[in-house]
């Protein structure tokens, strides 16, 4: 851990924010009283995002209660209105129409009452029968103890549901008997089966994270279940809980109320101690409230993530019109707290992606919101593209910088995969011995994103290719390692392993590069990996883009899309619709 991390640490608790001890036992965020409040003197452009969401300035977290209702999308996230740390949070909220071009109103929720006045947290919102939106969030009562609230809309002929009301019979669920309410928290979507209304409530107990559920005949009075929906021993608080039923076959969505024979489970959590997100596939029986996840889920620490990158405190909703299961996640940045500041902003939520069950059954599979798809501009394509051993040959006729790119590689053959050793379990570990420069058989190959002419900097997102005993393995890697010659930022050599059938010969990739972001998406949306990266000489007009291969196997770009992406109305203030 960082030093500065033990300076300047007093307490805190959110979505994402932990007490954090000086023994540094959990938690990773730290409270800057000397800076929360410390406005933005000027934005540096530098490495700001072109099309991913972001406010104009200051800090923001979790993305709480996405919704679509009255013909807009709505998004709230956590926002600190007066600086570049965490602090002062509110409810920030943004309308849409596409998901893609934004308008910022006024903030939905902030601190007024007993039951919130020492904090607006993270919360999930629920369409009740009548199309009527509900919102549950946690609040940090006169005592800091987490309750759980509700608000309403104001009016609900308002589509943009400027004003948010919470009634004065707030709170309606307090941490019970036995349950510590320094940790109890995000509430989700509520789902009804069975005659009542449920929920789960994020906590801990010593080392066991807890999904705590909740049912309400009214959505007024909450009463605990006897069990939890479920917990895993030593991994700690879970924060951010998501549930949702995913449909054995094909890409639709479902409401979250949603059960039955077609139907899987999704349990994701946030893990507060390591500061990523784990889900697993399972099945769900509200007659006794049981959610068991399938032997192929690995529940903990190794558990499946969306991404393996900068993505947390994600959450889903349904989105009705569509028939789409959508994911919003955080994506913070990977700089150090004195660049927040200078900067003048912190955060971005990471590209909203549709979300299904693979055929397989066994994983979620991935996939950018086809609105994006209205920001591309020039294009550039390539077909049959020989990469020898050791080459990389630019993709030219684009803006690198705010680029959209897919490209299918193939390989004549698998025999040159190198090894692999069963100890390899730890995907990121072995990104980082075996990088884009270390010659492989089948790979490293894929692109050099963010890349100066020189490659004196660059963010190489690729593939190797190994084999074991009966199958062969498929490591992804978005390596931060050479992408800034910045120092003291944090730039791991983010990796997953890719689930996938190579009997065709080809391994696909898709990449949003956006200025401080490599948002990529592999083999169809199989693993995902998000990395935030801070150039300094491949910026704006001097970012390169390569396709690469460094393994002894010569690979071909079958085929290749890329575009130059347009900026769209992004929260700016004075733009409305
Ligand atoms: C509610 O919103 C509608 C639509 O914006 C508006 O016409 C109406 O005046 C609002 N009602 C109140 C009481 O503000
Ligand atoms: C309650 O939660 C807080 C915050 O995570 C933690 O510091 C404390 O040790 C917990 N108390 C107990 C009794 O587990
Ligand atoms: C996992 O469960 C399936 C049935 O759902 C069973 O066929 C299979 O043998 C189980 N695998 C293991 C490793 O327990
Ligand atoms: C390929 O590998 C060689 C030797 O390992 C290294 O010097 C070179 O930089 C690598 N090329 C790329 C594009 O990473
Ligand atoms: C994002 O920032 C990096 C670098 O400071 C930390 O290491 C991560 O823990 C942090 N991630 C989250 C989710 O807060």
């Amino acid at each position: 851990m960082e030093v500065l991390q033990f300076l300047s640490v007093f307490m805190l608790v959110g979505c994402c924010f932990v007490l954090l001890f000086n023994n540094g036992v959990e938690g990773s965020h730290k409270i800057y009283t000397d800076l929360q409040s410390k406005h933005a003197v000027k934005v540096n452009q530098l490495h700001r995002t072109g099309f991913h969401f972001q406010p104009p300035s200051h800090w923001i977290n979790d993305p709480n209660a996405p919704m679509y209702y009255g013909g807009f999308y709505h998004l709230f996230y956590q926002y600190n209105p007066k600086g570049a740390v965490w602090g002062n949070i509110v409810w920030a909220h943004s309308v849409s129409k596409d998901l893609v071009n934004w308008e910022a109103l006024e903030p939905a929720i902030y601190p007024t009452k007993p039951f919130d006045i020492n904090g607006c947290w993270s919360g999930s919102a629920t369409i009740l029968p009548g199309n009527k939106p509900i919102i549950l969030y946690t609040g940090l009562d006169t005592q800091n103890r987490q309750v759980q609230n509700y608000a309403i809309p104001a009016n609900l002929s308002d589509p943009y549901l400027r004003k948010w009301i919470k009634p004065d019979n707030n709170p309606l669920v307090f941490p019970g008997h036995g349950v510590n309410a320094s940790a109890f928290r995000d509430p989700t979507t509520a789902w009804w089966a069975d005659g009542h209304w449920r929920i789960i409530v994020g906590s801990r107990r010593k080392h066991r994270g807890i999904a705590y559920l909740y049912r309400s005949k009214d959505f007024m009075k909450w009463t605990q279940a006897q069990h939890p929906l479920h917990s895993a021993a030593n991994t700690g608080m879970w924060e951010c809980p998501d549930f949702f039923p995913v449909s054995i076959r094909g890409k639709n969505g479902l409401e979250t109320s949603v059960n039955g024979e077609h139907v899987k489970h999704v349990l994701k959590v946030s893990l507060d101690v390591t500061r990523y997100e784990y889900y697993t596939v399972g099945t769900y029986w509200p007659e006794i409230d049981r959610y068991i996840p399938e032997n192929t889920s690995a529940d903990g620490w190794s558990g499946m993530r969306y991404d393996y990158g900068n993505f947390y405190a994600s959450k889903t909703f349904f989105d009705a019109t569509t028939n789409r299961r959508i994911l919003w996640g955080w994506a913070n940045e990977s700089d150090a707290v004195d660049h927040d500041i200078a900067k003048g902003w912190a955060g971005i939520q990471a590209i909203p992606r549709v979300l299904w069950l693979d055929r397989c059954g066994k994983q979620l599979l991935q996939w950018p919101i086809e609105e994006l798809e209205s920001l591309r501009t020039e294009n550039v394509q390539w077909s049959n593209h020989e990469l020898s051993m050791g080459s990389h040959a630019e993709i030219t006729g684009i803006t690198p910088a705010q680029a959209d790119v897919e490209v299918t590689f193939s390989f004549p053959s698998l025999d040159k995969a190198e090894p692999f050793d069963p100890s390899w379990v730890d995907a990121q570990q072995l990104c980082s011995q075996k990088g884009s420069s270390v010659q492989g058989g089948v790979g490293p190959f894929g692109l050099l994103t963010l890349a100066s002419e020189n490659l004196e900097e660059y963010t190489p997102v690729f593939f190797r290719v190994f084999k074991d005993k009966f199958k062969h393995v498929v490591l992804m890697c978005s390596d931060a390692k050479s992408s800034s010659l910045k120092r003291g930022l944090y730039k791991p050599s983010f990796a997953g392993f890719v689930n996938v059938d190579l009997s065709d010969g080809k391994l696909s990739l898709r990449t949003l590069i956006d200025h401080s972001v490599v948002e990529s998406f592999g083999a169809e949306g199989r693993t995902c990996i998000t990395s935030r990266v801070y150039p300094t000489l491949a910026v704006l007009g001097n970012a390169h883009l390569y396709a690469f291969n460094n393994g002894t196997e010569s690979v071909t770009v079958e085929k290749l899309n890329a575009w130059s992406m347009k900026k769209p109305r992004m929260n700016e203030e004075g733009n409305r619709f």
